[in-house]
């Protein structure tokens, strides 16, 4: 008997279509730049300031092992980096006890309304990593909220508008059951409430398993809020940060529209692999091109360095159409 040998039927296509491209120039800063001296840094919100220099508010860990807060800009958000020649954002313990341990991984929303930036950043209190907030209006001189979300809760950014009137802060609380992406409402950025489930990481043995936690403050699209996240997945040799993508109601933001199936973008370069904490990309902001399509992606490789990817607004919208769950089917298969 013959046997007729087809292709094999794979469910998933081996083949996929890179999202976010590596810029050449990658990684953009590290150590080496640094006007002091530091340990590493990574993780930075990024915004354009009103005459179009990119600003990276970067997270600086020092010799202790504590971060701080530096600001770096550039005329092409690619390379002619102006570093402040001291941290730009100090840990105050003494007036904000939670502060203690450092201040980490900040988000940047331009406000229209305030016509301030509202940074939100992780604050190492001795009771674990709390949301704190600050508003600025040059990244010199800065207002300090304190903590407006207790520990255990990071991976925060508010919507650059009120929803329904009230202020829209996305964060991820943790608990033993796992580490959600939650959203919370408040009338004045001080006093938050009306907190919802916005996201939960799937189970077993989903990329996105356990433990997700938002990466750059949402994107506005017309379709939706566009939103990178990152998932964690455990693994005997140490956790793997991948990014996935998701789009939610822009009245309702708590309502899931579409969630990618897939990962996105992952460790793969060395600069990503190989650091402090290996296999690591962490985005924490962006900047929007002319266009209104381009994205600039600033991410933390592996917890050592700042890198670059670019990626177009039509085409995650495009890949979210042909390879996004809707939030029913998400339900049944979580
Ligand atoms: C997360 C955050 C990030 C860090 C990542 C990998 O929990 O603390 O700042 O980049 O772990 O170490």
């Amino acid at each position: 008997m013959t046997i007729h040998t087809k292709e094999p039927v794979t469910l998933v296509s081996n083949r996929y279509e890179p999202l976010l491209l590596r810029h050449p120039a990658n990684p953009i800063l590290s150590k080496k730049d640094w006007p002091y001296s530091i340990n590493s840094v990574f993780n930075a919100g990024a915004t354009l300031l009103a005459d179009g220099t990119t600003l990276l508010l970067c997270r600086v860990e020092d010799r202790r092992g504590l971060s701080h807060l530096c600001a770096a800009r550039s005329a092409n958000g690619v390379d002619g980096w102006e570093i402040d020649n001291e941290p730009t954002l100090m840990p105050d313990a003494k007036n904000f006890p939670e502060e203690i341990w450092g201040i980490e991984d900040p988000r940047i929303t331009f406000v229209p309304e305030l016509q301030q930036y509202v940074v939100t950043y992780t604050s190492y209190s001795r009771g674990g990593p709390g949301v704190s907030l600050a508003l600025t209006k040059d990244f010199r001189t800065f207002e300090r909220y304190g903590v407006i979300m207790p520990p255990d809760d990071k991976d925060s950014a508010l919507l650059p508008r009120r929803i329904n009137g009230y202020w829209a802060l996305i964060h991820r609380p943790a608990t033993n059951l796992g580490a959600h992406m939650w959203i919370s409402y408040s009338p004045d950025l001080r006093y938050w409430g009306r907190h919802r489930l916005m996201l939960e990481a799937r189970r077993g043995a989903w990329w996105d398993a356990n433990k997700i936690g938002l990466s750059p403050p949402p994107i506005e699209t017309s379709r939706g809020w566009l939103t990178f996240y990152h998932g964690v997945r455990q693994t005997p040799s140490g956790c793997l940060y991948r990014l996935g993508v998701a789009l939610f109601d822009l009245e309702n933001p708590e309502k899931c529209l579409l969630r990618g199936d897939s990962w996105i973008f992952g460790p793969e370069a060395e600069y990503e692999r190989h650091g402090d904490v290996d296999d690591v990309v962490f985005p924490c902001g962006y900047t929007m091109d002319a266009d209104g399509d381009t994205l600039n992606i600033y991410y933390g490789a592996a917890d050592c360095s700042i890198a670059l990817a670019r990626a177009s607004v039509r085409s995650l919208l495009d890949w979210l159409d042909n390879n996004g769950s809707s939030e029913r089917r998400q339900r049944t298969e979580l």
